[in-house]
Parts: structure tokens; sequence; C-alpha cells
């Protein structure tokens, strides 16, 4: 007897069993997003076929373009979870305000936060794109939630997870109890467990990060950079490797994969923003992957999900992957908010640019 696969399906009964209080509604809600995420790779999967590339001519409430995709993935997210009676009211990067669940009576204990289409910007060029989910409590009492009730910091979060729209389209999902991956089989249509309880692996020689934006970096994340570019020859005695693919799922999912660091932090680039990733529905659910797979995730000040929302759609400086990067870039921080920081200055680096001539 060949062994047996355990469908998502099964996975998420036999974790709700270890509540022997469950009513069932966790699960019923974690199938619809599911579905949701099925019925997204699907379009992806499409591409041009579907008419579906390209811009929708429209801005979201961060004022960035907008693929059809971004609004169709919205669409789907919405429509498939609305019915299912488990959410109180849904919040997303697509939406200025929450979209609350319209008949009362179908109203459930749950808030749902998503980002639906993650990496768009690499739609038209065929470079894997994402789902971003989280799910929090809504407050007791709550019948009509506002964003209010959704500014709840990520250590509240009660799941969260992805799907990764790539080669493969996989579901990596955390219940508070590990981070288990699952892959699409396209051939009967559900996911199977495939990767069971992901560790990241506490040390690494691989970096993320748009260097492109140097010269808004604040001094310990130069620092930190720098000496992973100075190698073997520099005071990290080692060489390192970077990747960036600008969507934050594949980066993410390569580090619960092999290890490593991705970082988008804070910078000057526009005083207003501190960061580009949004804590709601980017930063958190990460945060809490990552953590549950043995990792950190650090503004670089403090722990993510320590962060107390005070918008629905603020952003963060985002800092994750390999525990002890993660806490060395920390330490940067503090010795340079502190006055106390050595910045690397390698016969490399000129004070202007980590890559003058
Ligand atoms: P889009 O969804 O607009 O493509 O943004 C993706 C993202 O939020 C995150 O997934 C990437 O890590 C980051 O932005 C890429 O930012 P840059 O385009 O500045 O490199």
């Amino acid at each position: 007897m060949s062994q047996r696969e355990t469908t998502l399906t099964e996975f998420i009964i036999r974790e709700q069993r270890r509540f022997p209080q469950a009513t069932g509604g966790f699960t019923g809600l974690l199938n619809y997003i599911r579905l949701a995420c099925k019925r997204i790779s699907f379009v992806v999967g499409r591409g041009a076929l579907g008419g579906a590339t390209g811009t929708a001519g429209t801005a979201n409430v961060q004022g960035e373009t907008q693929m059809k995709l971004d609004v169709l993935a919205n669409e789907i997210f919405v429509r498939t979870n609305e019915y299912g009676g488990h959410l109180a009211a849904m919040a997303s990067e697509e939406m200025d305000a929450p979209y609350v669940i319209p008949d009362p009576e179908l109203r459930g204990r749950y808030l749902l936060v998503f980002d639906p289409l993650d990496g768009s910007s690499n739609i038209d060029v065929n470079v894997s794109v994402g789902s971003i989910f989280s799910v929090l409590k809504c407050p007791e009492g709550v019948t009509q939630p506002t964003a209010a009730d959704f500014l709840q910091p990520g250590s509240r979060q009660l799941c969260a997870g992805y799907a990764i729209y790539g080669p493969t389209t996989m579901l990596v999902l955390t219940l508070g109890n590990g981070v288990h991956g699952f892959t699409l089989d396209r051939g009967f249509g559900e996911f199977i467990l495939t990767h069971e309880n992901m560790r990241i692996p506490v040390d690494t020689r691989e970096f993320a990060i748009n260097t492109s934006n140097e010269r808004f970096w604040e001094p310990p994340v130069k620092r930190y950079v720098e000496e992973c570019v100075a190698g073997r020859n520099g005071p990290r005695g080692a060489d390192f490797n970077m990747r960036w693919i600008a969507s934050m799922v594949a980066e993410v999912h390569r580090i619960l994969i092999r290890g490593g660091l991705f970082m988008y932090p804070k910078d000057t680039k526009d005083p207003s923003k501190p960061g580009r990733l949004r804590l709601m529905y980017e930063a958190n659910p990460m945060a809490m992957i990552v953590e549950q797979a043995g990792g950190a995730a650090s503004t670089g000040r403090e722990r993510i999900m320590d962060v107390v929302p005070t918008d629905l759609h603020q952003r963060v400086p985002v800092i994750l992957g390999s525990r002890n990067e993660v806490e060395r870039i920390e330490r940067y921080h503090r010795e340079s908010d502190q006055g106390l920081d050595q910045p690397y200055t390698s016969p490399l680096f000129r004070e202007r640019s980590l890559f003058t001539q």
C-alpha cells in the first residue's frame, strides 16, 4: 500500500481535532480560502489567454496602479469567502475600507485580511506571484466591524498563509503549530501535503534587497549589506549571494525552503512611508509564518508582530528570515541609534555608493 497522501482538507480537520471545543467554523473558513486560491491559480495560469494581463487603468488606496489580475483576484477572494458564514468582514490591499458581510445572519466570528495578488508587477513578465492572507478574531460583541476592529497586533493572528503561483501552485499555512506546505495536484484539484513542518535554517549566506534603493537606506542596513558584499575578505569572512524577485511571496518561499534574509527596510525615498510593505496583510502574516518556522521577523527595531496597528493600510520596515542574521541587523540598528556603530568602509565602498568605480 503506497504512503497515503494527506489533503489540505484532511490536514485542517486533523488540526481541528486538537481543539475539542472547535465548532468547525475555522475549518470551514480555511476551506473557502483554499477554494479562492485555487480559482486565482487558474486565472493566473491562463495569463494572456484569459485576457487578464495588463493594467486595470485604476489605482488602489495606496495610489498604486492596479493590474487587471489585482482586481480580479480581489473579487475572487471576496465572492468566494462572503457566503460561508464564518467571516464578519474582510479587508484587502485593494479595498479602501473593510467589506462587511452584507447579511447580518451570515456574519461569523472571524476577520479575513489579504493581499489578493502580491508581486503583481511580475504578472506580465511571467514571474511567480502569490496571495497572502491572515485570520483574526472579530472582537466579542462586534456585529458591524469597522477598520478599528482589524487593528490587532500580528501576535493575535489565528492563522496566516500564502499561495504561490509558480511552476507549481503551493499553499503554505500556519495555524500556530508549525508551517506546512501543500502542492496543488491539478489532476483532481486538491492541495496535497508535500512540505510538513517547514523550518528556516538559523544561518544563511543569501540576502534579498532592492539595491537600487541603497542611497535611501539607514546606516545599519547599509552596514549590513556592505559587509555581505565585501565577502570573504570583509568582516563577515564569507561570500554572500543576493536575490531580488520583487515578489515577497516568492522571496519568503525561498527562505522557507533554503534559508535567507529578506529586507524591505525603512528608507528616505518617501519620508511619508516607513517602508513599502503593508503591516496587516503582508508583514504580519509573513512574520507569523517565518517565526513558526524558526525564523525571525523585525522592523529592525522591534518584532513585527508586536507592532500595534494604527491604520489598516499602514506600512512597516520588514527584515525577516534566518534568525541569526535578523538578530545581527537588529544589533546594528541598536548600535546605530546609540551612536556606537562601526560602519564598514572597505576600499570598495565610497561614502557615495556601494558601487562607486
Ligand atoms: P507589487 O504587488 O506592486 O508588485 O509589489 C510587490 C511588493 O509589495 C512585494 O511583493 C515585493 O517584495 C516588493 O513590493 C517589490 O518592491 P520593488 O518593486 O520596490 O522592488
